[in-house]
């Protein structure tokens, strides 16, 4: 059996997490969306074409990281297997692969994510080409379903990329670390991708691009819930607005109603007003500095073993830190 699929999330699931979120989110007095909603398989192939954005620098700067300090980074981590939580597209972990299956044994690969029917694309590729000899599927919710990663192989290595960790608030994320340390054995380690603070303008660029393919995506969430919910909102009576908060260090991402006008959620029995103006929050997407990282980490009884970047994006490679141990005088 070399893939394997253990489901914690179905459809129905998904649906009445959306529904709870619905009635918190849009019946706040300053109302918010959580941004995972935003990837059904239309708003997965939007977040597809922003990474190749001319603004969106992202992706890229992570990849040319990775084919730059994988080997270095898999040296110091000598995974057995690799668990990636949220993966998206195989693109980082193929560049892992690469290189750990010219150095040593063919890893167990264990994505986390709410898309089984990606997961298994993904995994069943992998497989074809021979990058992986086993794949353990765990479809679930990486903020609630960690404690149902299969238990190790070998030598763990923890991926959490593409600077996903920058959409959870802070308690949330630190929530998230805490729960990825339990993951790891004292041998083991984890690779967190991270985005950095840098120019507002170059931030605000890559979060409201020139083709409005961000706007799409951010608008892609109120098509989610019209389908999901038997919702009508119409998508195009809501703009995009995209902001720096520097003290905050995230870059917001907001819908605005262009007039007055209500919405009905059939499947709720919900009727949600709006204001010209009136925003729903939909993104947040923090940003890092190499201290804040490492001081993050250390909240999370992690520390930093290296730090490999670019100036605008960081690998951050962390074990788990010696604790109960008294410090040398
Ligand atoms: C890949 C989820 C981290 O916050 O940069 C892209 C999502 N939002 N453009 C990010 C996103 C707007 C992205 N993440």
């Amino acid at each position: 059996m070399r893939y394997r699929a253990d489901v914690h999330v179905d459809d129905d699931a998904r649906r009445r997490a959306l529904a709870n979120d619905v009635r918190r989110g849009l019946g706040a007095r300053e109302k918010w969306l959580p941004p995972k909603y935003f990837y059904d398989a239309a708003g997965s192939a939007l977040f597809e074409r922003i990474t190749q954005l001319p603004e969106y620098y992202l992706t890229r700067a992570e990849h040319a990281l990775l084919d730059v300090y994988a080997p270095a980074i898999l040296a110091a981590s000598r995974p057995r297997e690799i668990v990636e939580l949220g993966p998206g597209s195989p693109a980082k972990v193929r560049r892992l692969l690469a290189v750990l299956n010219g150095t040593g044994p063919l890893a167990r690969y264990v994505p986390v994510d709410v898309d089984g029917s990606t997961l298994d694309v993904a995994g069943r590729t992998l497989l074809s080409e021979g990058a992986v000899t086993e794949v353990y599927a765990v479809v679930g919710d990486f903020e609630q379903h960690l404690d149902r990663v299969p238990p190790p192989t070998g030598r763990r290595l923890v991926a959490f990329l593409g600077s996903t960790l920058g959409n959870l608030d802070p308690p949330r994320r630190q929530e998230l670390l805490t729960a990825v340390r339990n993951l790891l054995a004292d041998d083991d380690h984890l690779l967190l991708g991270i985005d950095l603070v840098k120019s507002p303008c170059v931030l605000h660029a890559a979060y409201d691009d020139a083709a409005g393919v961000t706007a799409e995506f951010n608008r892609n969430v109120l098509r989610v819930i019209n389908r999901t919910l038997a919702a009508d909102f119409d998508a195009e009576a809501f703009g995009h607005y995209a902001r720096w908060d520097a003290e905050a260090a995230r870059v917001e991402m907001h819908l605005v109603a262009a007039a007055d006008h209500t919405v009905r959620v059939a499947d709720l029995d919900l009727i949600v007003s709006f204001e010209a103006g009136e925003t729903i929050w939909t993104e947040s997407s923090y940003k890092f500095t190499r201290a804040s990282a490492e001081a993050m980490l250390n909240a999370a009884q992690l520390r930093l073993l290296r730090w490999d970047t670019d100036g605008a994006f960081g690998l951050a490679l962390a074990a788990r830190a010696a604790v109960g141990r008294p410090r040398a005088a």
